[in-house]
């Protein structure tokens, strides 16, 4: 099997990639290591920065999502009763866009199979060879057998957990890592959502958001222990700690019920420098995580897909290799600032086991400060929305 651009990975990296590329012309095979239904299965993001909504669109696939996305031109955060409104229109003269990340794939895939994409699930040890040389493969296993697939390039879109990155020499690439001590018990509920606009709040009980993917299902989220096990919790239990994190105004009018997922994330920062080795280049949770905080995972993800297909095009339409050299450092230079905005959100907006008296009370000042400073409210707006591309 050959193709000019081997996707590792079916998430919204890869699909997007190859959907994109394929508007340009440009062959790709997808290998995905689940079924689609698991893939759809993931409960993740929510919130779409406007340079995301331009690539779904440009890539055909903006009817939907015009339809059913959420314009958000604010959101609040919530320190114990006290809550500040960022006005992201006022601000940043721009909105966010509620529409999960379940759809934004769903679409892809669909948008994909209408054109007869190569996409082969289920696929099995995934070997990347030649990546350094002019000539990479990629092998890998299907119920069929073992095969292999030829290629100019390989996208390296599979995740964190993924083959890609391992496949760069560790002496290659520089690893930087920061791993909270706390995680996110996440729940999705058939109710209408406590409020029209996002809800970050932080209390002494620690932290917990309110979103939502439209007016009849709700997304919730409290920070818990790293040991904890959804299982361990009732829905009750959830909905009472939930109440307890959440100003008074929204505890009394919060709508509950049976929760219909149930699942808890660690919080990290990761990134990977270089994002590129020869002709394999990484893209999305392959090369970096942020921690939820600040909505960046998918946004980011989005940006990288932006930059490489962009520079494949350039080779493929103008002969111009220009962007494939330099696709790392245009990448990293947007991902480092979303990287230091979710820090910055998780520090504000969590407890930390080891907090001192001290670092509570810059917590509180620093909250204070936002809630006060117009300039410091339009810098969380401008990160919020998504620094261009
Ligand atoms: P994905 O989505 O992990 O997809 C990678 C795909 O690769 C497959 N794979 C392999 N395939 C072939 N061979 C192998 N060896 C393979 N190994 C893995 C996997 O099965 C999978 O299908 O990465 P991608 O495409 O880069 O997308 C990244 C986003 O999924 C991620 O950044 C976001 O979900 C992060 N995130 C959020 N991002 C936002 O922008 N806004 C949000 O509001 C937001 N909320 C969240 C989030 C992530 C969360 N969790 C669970 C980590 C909320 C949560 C709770
Ligand atoms: C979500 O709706 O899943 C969501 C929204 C905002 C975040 C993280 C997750 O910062």
């Amino acid at each position: 099997m050959r193709t000019q651009v081997a996707i590792i990975g079916g998430g919204p990296s890869g699909l997007l990639l190859s959907q994109t590329l394929h508007r340009a012309g440009i062959d790709t095979v997808v290998l995905e290591r689940r079924s689609k239904a698991h893939v759809l299965s993931r409960i993740r993001a929510g919130v779409l920065e406007r340079g995301l909504v331009a690539q779904l669109e440009d890539a055909g696939l903006g009817a939907r999502l015009q339809r059913e996305g959420q314009p958000h031109d604010g959101t609040v955060l919530a320190h114990g009763e006290r809550e500040i409104r960022i006005d992201f229109a006022r601000h940043a003269a721009a909105h966010v866009t509620v529409y999960g990340q379940t759809e934004v794939t769903r679409d892809l895939y669909r948008a994909r199979e209408a054109m007869d994409a190569r996409l082969i699930f289920e696929v099995e040890d995934v070997v990347i060879t030649g990546a350094d040389g002019p000539s990479p493969e990629v092998s890998f296993q299907t119920a069929e057998g073992a095969r292999t697939l030829a290629c100019d390039y390989i996208a390296g879109c599979d995740g964190f957990h993924g083959v890609s990155r391992k496949t760069i020499p560790q002496t290659l690439r520089q690893d930087y890592e920061k791993v909270y001590p706390f995680g996110w018990l996440g729940v999705l509920s058939e109710t209408p959502p406590v409020h029209d606009e996002l809800i970050y709040a932080t209390s002494a009980l620690g932290f917990a958001l309110c979103s939502m993917r439209n007016p009849t299902l709700s997304r919730y989220y409290i920070q818990c222990r790293l040991d904890d096990r959804p299982e361990a919790w009732s829905d009750d239990a959830f909905w009472d700690a939930l109440r307890r994190r959440i100003p008074a105004a929204y505890a009394e009018t919060l709508v509950t019920g049976p929760t219909i997922e149930k699942s808890i994330a660690p919080l990290r920062s990761f990134v990977t420098e270089p994002m590129q080795w020869g002709r394999l280049f990484l893209c999305g949770d392959a090369a970096h995580i942020v921690p939820p905080t600040g909505a960046k995972g998918l946004n980011t993800a989005a940006s990288d897909v932006y930059y490489l297909s962009q520079a494949l095009i350039g080779h493929y339409k103008d002969g111009d290799d220009a962007g494939l050299r330099g696709y790392s450092d245009r990448a990293l230079a947007r991902v480092w600032k979303a990287e230091r905005f979710s820090w910055w959100m998780t520090r504000l907006l969590h407890r930390f086991p080891d907090q001192t008296a001290f670092d509570l009370k810059m917590q509180e000042a620093e909250v204070a400060f936002l809630s006060e400073s117009e300039p410091a409210q339009a810098v969380l707006a401008e990160n919020y929305v998504g620094l261009p591309y």
